[in-house]
């Protein structure tokens, strides 16, 4: 599987130990690929390693079943470890160079970026794909980076070249059309999808339509 072929629609976050919530997001959710982030709300700590793996291997099975892609935030070794897809590094984490060195070609490596000159970094540096944003404002990440607008994810579309861009940051449904028409290749919505009663509509009403 390459990159490219599965960052597309709506990219989900399981943000908790919670099996059918997992299901709902790969499966009535449609969402092609699953990252695991252990952080509550507004927190920047992770969840214990042990957890982590706990959790990503049960997301391991759930995916396999229905064929999506597994990716792993933060930590490249738990990653390696549960047999992920991919590792989803921020702009504080192991450096790209690094994590490359330790993964080779087994992982794709994502890479958050909040500016254009970020996005250029990683492209240069060899990324898969790329998270960038906050599109719009949020209360889901602690200290969030300034707000990018739908302007500067343009210019980072354009900069990424052929590296897929996941949209990020308070982005609800009803700006979907207007983050896919930068040329953005995926969105993904922690708040918009998880807090809804149905969560597989509102992963739903984020896909490409
Ligand atoms: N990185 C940039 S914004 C964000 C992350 C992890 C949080 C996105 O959550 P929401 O609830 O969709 O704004
Ligand atoms: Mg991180």
């Amino acid at each position: 599987m390459r990159a490219a072929d599965v960052i597309t629609g709506f990219y989900a976050v399981l943000d908790r130990d919670d099996e059918a919530l997992a299901r709902v997001l790969v499966g009535a959710g449609g969402a092609r690929v699953l990252q695991i982030r252990l952080k509550p709300r507004g927190s920047a700590a992770g969840a214990d390693a042990r957890d982590v793996v706990r959790v990503a291997r049960m997301a391991r099975q759930v995916c396999d079943e229905v064929g999506a892609a597994l990716v792993i935030n933060d930590r490249v070794d738990i990653a390696l470890a549960v047999g992920a897809d991919g590792v989803h590094l921020g702009q504080t984490d192991l450096p790209l160079a690094d994590a490359r060195r330790i993964a080779g070609d087994r992982l794709w490596i994502g890479v958050s970026t909040h500016d254009v000159a970020q996005v250029r970094a990683a492209c240069a540096g060899g990324a898969d794909y790329l998270g960038f944003g906050p599109i719009f404002a949020t209360a889901t990440k602690a200290s969030p980076d300034a707000v990018q607008g739908l302007d500067r994810l343009r210019a980072a579309v354009e900069a990424a070249g052929q590296v897929p861009i996941v949209a990020i940051g308070g982005i609800t449904s009803s700006a979907a059309s207007s983050v896919y028409e930068t040329g953005a290749a995926a969105i993904c919505a922690i708040g918009a999808v998880l807090d809804e009663a149905d969560v597989g509509a509102a992963a739903r009403a984020l896909a490409r339509r």
